[in-house]
């Protein structure tokens, strides 16, 4: 009796484990279905983790992460661990990543209305040239990126020159090696240098090997890149910014809920001033640092200098503008569209 008693006793308590299991299952199914799937998005960028395009991926993804409570989780790629330079633009355009950090500069030809914000215009700080380029954007809306989805969109500070070898005039630049990219070129060679044109990302090997003697770009590469330590001379030129564009896959794109589409759309152009500003303060960070660790110079040139750079940077404005026009773009409303914006953020961001 007693042993029958047992056994029935154990047979209820099996029955109850089981039904509590299968509502323990139930209510995970449950909460299953109501939580949405994680949506993962790769991120490529090409140069270090450390430069100023891979600190603004970085800030990106977090924020997209935080607004969508998690739901989207960006998984980033510095340092051309995805994509190069070279091979951002079709990386994306193919899906070999959803989303790649392009520099407009590296693809001549490719992006004629975008690459305006890269000539001589005088830019003074890159909060001004992230919004005017942005807003630029977004009024042409040009056929370049029709076949992207353009996340946000940013620019460098103005360049300058950083050598092994003391350039305080433009007589002293006469036959250096420098490496550059885009509209620089151009005026560099007109200036009496020799440009080696190449992304940024091959830079610190071709400043190492001696290919270049130097480089033209924003300052704040002298401590993200290290470049302080061999290039201990700096010359303020204050020649163009280098435009960015953040783009995604077109169908990738497309594929995503309408709720995580409009966090990216809201992100866009605050993304393109924190950047700018990220960059206006960084170079300060990065001049302050290197003449402490290594004791850089920095020179100024004369008023004569200056108004040959000026010059010469007329030319490079006709070139594009007669480019342009050739591509059948309205170069002369463009130009105007451009001045305008950097008008109207210069006065709202001063130096
Ligand atoms: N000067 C442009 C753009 C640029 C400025 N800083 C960085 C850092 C990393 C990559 C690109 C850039 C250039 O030389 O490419």
């Amino acid at each position: 009796m007693l042993r029958k008693w047992i056994v029935a006793c154990m047979a209820a308590m099996l029955l109850l484990a089981l039904a509590g299991c299968a509502g323990e299952e139930e209510k995970q199914a449950e909460t299953k279905a109501e939580e949405p799937e994680v949506i993962t998005i790769s991120y490529a960028n090409f140069p270090p983790a450390s430069t100023f395009p891979c600190v603004q991926m970085e800030r990106w993804a977090d924020e997209i992460e935080e607004r969508t409570g998690g739901r989207v989780k960006v998984e980033t790629y510095p340092g051309g661990t995805l994509l190069s330079a070279k091979n951002m633009y079709r990386g994306v355009l193919e899906g070999q990543a959803d989303i790649g950090c392009l520099s407009l500069a590296y693809y001549p030809g490719v992006f004629p209305a975008l690459l305006s914000v890269n000539l001589p215009v005088g830019f003074t700080n890159a909060t001004v040239a992230s919004l005017t380029l942005w807003d630029l954007y977004e009024k042409l809306q040009p056929k370049e990126m029709e076949n992207l989805k353009v996340v946000t969109m940013f620019t460098s500070a103005p360049s300058n020159i950083m050598s092994k070898v003391a350039i305080k005039s433009l007589d002293d630049l006469n036959g250096v090696e420098l490496r550059a990219s885009g509209a620089l070129l151009k005026m560099l060679e007109q200036m009496g240098a020799k440009p080696v044109g190449m992304p940024m990302s091959q830079t610190p090997e071709a400043l190492q090997k001696g290919v270049v003697k130097g480089l033209v770009s924003s300052l704040e590469v002298l401590k993200d890149f290290n470049f302080a330590e061999l290039c201990r001379y700096e010359t303020i030129t204050n020649l163009p910014v280098y435009p960015f564009a953040v783009v995604m896959n077109k169908d990738r794109w497309n594929s995503l809920p309408d709720e995580v589409k409009k966090v990216i759309n809201d992100l866009g152009r605050e993304q393109a001033e924190w950047t700018g500003r990220y960059m206006d303060g960084h170079i300060q960070e990065s001049l302050a640092w290197s003449r402490e660790k290594y004791q850089i110079e920095v020179y100024e040139l004369d008023q004569a200098d200056k108004d040959r750079i000026a010059e010469i940077g007329e030319g490079i404005i006709a070139d594009w503008k007669a480019k342009a026009d050739e591509a059948g773009l309205d170069a002369d409303a463009i130009y105007r569209d451009m001045m305008a914006l950097k008008g109207k953020y210069e006065s709202q961001y001063p130096n």
